[in-house]
């Protein structure tokens, strides 16, 4: 009998944030890594579009005309998911078959910058800051009404993603409920916290610093790594190394070096493949139930849907649909393909 070889061997490899497994065969990537064939795509927009509607100054398509905002910008969505709305439940919850429950909250945009031609990595230090700090006033905001228990900060970046505009912006939905990756998410923690009084994520991160394989980049503050559990061909994460369950509770100098590893990474992610590297990023932090929680750590997941070029992209089909999640190059060969990416983006080589 053959010895396991797990950079070799078909293996399935556990995830302990959300219990779920997910298949490896690196035998299958053996080709040559072909990333850098790529030919650039350098295609600049204008800094402003009288057509966009999160551009400054011009009119969204329920009539209301934008600040002409001079950092970040936010309104609420004027196609919203949920809705503000008290209603009183009157369909069973509890009914094995048809449960159903109301759900209230709050959907916003957050424009990053008032240049429409520009991306997270094209933004400065100090204008991605500026993000953070909007980032953190509504977290601040939304988590004080008493019946949000959630806030999701997210962006989902270029068309493939569904994205309807490159003007650079995100989401925050806000809800009274925590949703299905987050519910499932804190369930882990919490228990895990119950049997070890530590955090699991601080915890995975010491022993993921130790052997060093996955880490795309580190700062002082802050590490970005491929999970080694990521189901994306290059998904990241990134992790506080202190006990930060909150954006709210960042530092001055963390904010900083939060923002410089957003830059630096995202960055790698646009040179992996020259090009505006597509991606749902999302924050996961504590929930506004007003409760205190040790057990959670503040973390940013990027889940990009790009393969082997700027055109291949992994699609969640088949087997993945019926089974399990699926990839073939494993997370510590992305890693080190993230990890070779220069910080200095392509467009200003
Ligand atoms: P996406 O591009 O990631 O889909 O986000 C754009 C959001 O902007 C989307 O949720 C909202 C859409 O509902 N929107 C407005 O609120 N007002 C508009 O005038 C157009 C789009």
């Amino acid at each position: 009998m053959k010895k396991f070889d797990i950079n070799e061997d078909p293996h399935r490899r556990y995830n302990p944030l959300i219990k779920e497994w997910v298949l490896v065969s690196p035998h299958r990537s053996k080709r040559p890594w072909q990333g850098q064939n790529e030919a650039v795509s350098n295609i600049t927009l204008p800094s402003y579009d009288p057509e966009c509607y999160l551009c400054p100054g011009n009119v969204r398509a329920n009539g209301e005309i934008n600040d002409s905002y001079e950092n970040s910008f936010v309104f609420d969505n004027d196609f919203a998911a949920l809705k503000q709305d008290e209603i009183i439940q009157e369909i069973e919850s509890e009914n094995t078959f048809f449960c159903a429950k109301s759900e209230r909250g709050i959907s916003k945009v957050v424009c990053f910058s008032p240049n429409h031609g520009l991306t997270l990595p094209e933004l400065s230090v100090a204008e991605i800051e500026n993000v953070i700090n909007t980032w953190q006033k509504e977290y601040t905001l939304l988590g004080a009404i008493d019946y949000i228990n959630h806030v999701q900060i997210f962006e989902n970046k270029g068309s493939v993603m569904g994205c309807s505009n490159p003007h650079p912006h995100g989401q925050i939905w806000a809800q009274s409920s925590l949703p299905t990756q987050v519910e499932k998410t804190h369930s882990s923690l919490s228990e895990y916290f119950e049997k070890k009084r530590t955090n699991l994520l601080l915890d995975y991160l010491e022993e993921e610093l130790k052997i060093k394989e996955r880490i795309v980049i580190e700062n002082d503050y802050f590490v970005a790594l491929v999970p080694f559990w990521a189901i994306w061909p290059f998904e990241t994460m990134i992790l506080p190394k202190r006990n930060i369950s909150k954006i709210t509770a960042l530092t001055e100098t963390e904010k900083t070096a939060f923002a410089t590893i957003l830059k630096q990474l995202t960055t790698k992610y646009d040179n992996l493949f020259n090009t505006s590297f597509p991606y749902s990023s999302g924050i996961h932090q504590a929930p506004t139930d007003g409760k205190l929680h040790p057990e959670w750590l503040i973390h940013m997941h990027f889940y990009p849907p790009l393969l082997r070029s700027a055109s291949v992209k992994k699609f969640m089909v088949g087997y993945e649909m019926m089974g399990e999640s699926q990839r073939d190059i494993t997370p510590e060969k992305s890693a080190e393909a993230l990890r070779n990416c220069s910080v200095i983006h392509f467009k200003n080589k």
